[in-house]
């Protein structure tokens, strides 16, 4: 990637498709996550009260094939890893998902805005833990000694999104705004293409394996799967 004069800040979206090729399902591509379940009974709090052991079923189900071995990083991760080593100025990976592919291939200034499979939250002491094993209602939070508090470390619908001031502020002031592999359908990640656009500064640009919803808010659009687009765009 050319470098400006003055080399700006760089925010990157990341949602379900960058993590496709390395095994892990999206969620509303032909026989994702939510093709099997209806989103309200598994990513909502009115869900998780209704039935927690099929919630805690669900995560627990994607936690360990997050620990198989066999879910490694692809070449589009790598890629944004290496632009954050570097690009001379600040690179921000925000990214939707809640595996840990971002953290393995070498990103650091990292959000999980919608959570972490790998932590889970009691709900008495608030406080994230890191966490591989499954959780059940016999699970002990080990701050508290109480079972049953534990929840997984995940935004659920109608639960406000980690660290919005501190995306926001990012999206105001970068001069390059990457979305990649999302489908534009989950606000407030698919608004920020419209902030970037109001902020006038920055030139927005999507890699997906299709046009998302938001397509026609980027200056830019290349399509294609995220281990070819990703690393081709950064070199
Ligand atoms: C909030 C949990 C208030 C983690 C998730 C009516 C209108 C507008 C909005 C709303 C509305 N009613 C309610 C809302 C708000 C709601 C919302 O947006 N609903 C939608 C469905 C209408 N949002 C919320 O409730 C959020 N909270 O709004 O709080 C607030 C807001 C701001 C400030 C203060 C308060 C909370 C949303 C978070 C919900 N949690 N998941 C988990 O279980 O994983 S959402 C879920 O969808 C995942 O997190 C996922 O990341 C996210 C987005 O999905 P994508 O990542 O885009 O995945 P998808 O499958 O959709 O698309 C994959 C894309 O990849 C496709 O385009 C495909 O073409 C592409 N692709 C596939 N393969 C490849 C590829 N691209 C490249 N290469 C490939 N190989």
């Amino acid at each position: 990637m050319s470098h400006p004069s003055a080399p700006g800040r760089i925010v990157v979206l990341t949602g379900a498709g960058i993590s496709k090729e390395s095994g892990l399902d999206t969620f509303r591509d032909q026989g994702g996550l939510w093709a099997q379940m209806r989103v309200e009974d598994v990513a909502s709090i009115e869900g998780y009260r209704r039935d927690p052991d099929l919630v805690q079923h669900f995560y627990n189900t994607r936690r360990r094939e997050l620990g198989t071995g066999r879910v490694e990083p692809n070449p589009a991760h790598l890629a944004l890893a290496r632009l954050e080593r570097e690009w001379p100025g600040e690179v921000l990976v925000v990214t939707q998902n809640v595996d840990d592919l971002h953290e393995r291939a070498g990103s650091v200034n990292l959000i999980h805005m919608h959570g972490e499979l790998l932590k889970v939250r009691c709900e008495r002491c608030d406080r994230p833990l890191p966490w591989r094993e499954d959780v059940t209602r016999a699970s002990l939070c080990p701050d508290c000694g109480r079972a049953g508090t534990l929840r997984p470390h995940i935004v659920w619908f109608g639960e406000v999104p980690f660290e919005m001031d501190r995306i926001i502020a990012a999206l105001e002031r970068c001069a390059l705004f990457v979305s990649i592999g999302t489908s534009g359908h989950v606000y407030p990640a698919a608004g920020f293409v419209a902030a970037v656009r109001q902020a006038g500064r920055a030139h927005a640009v999507e890699l997906n394996l299709e046009p998302s919803r938001g397509a026609s808010l980027f200056h830019e659009v290349r399509t294609g799967p995220a281990s070819e687009t990703v690393p081709a765009f950064v070199a």
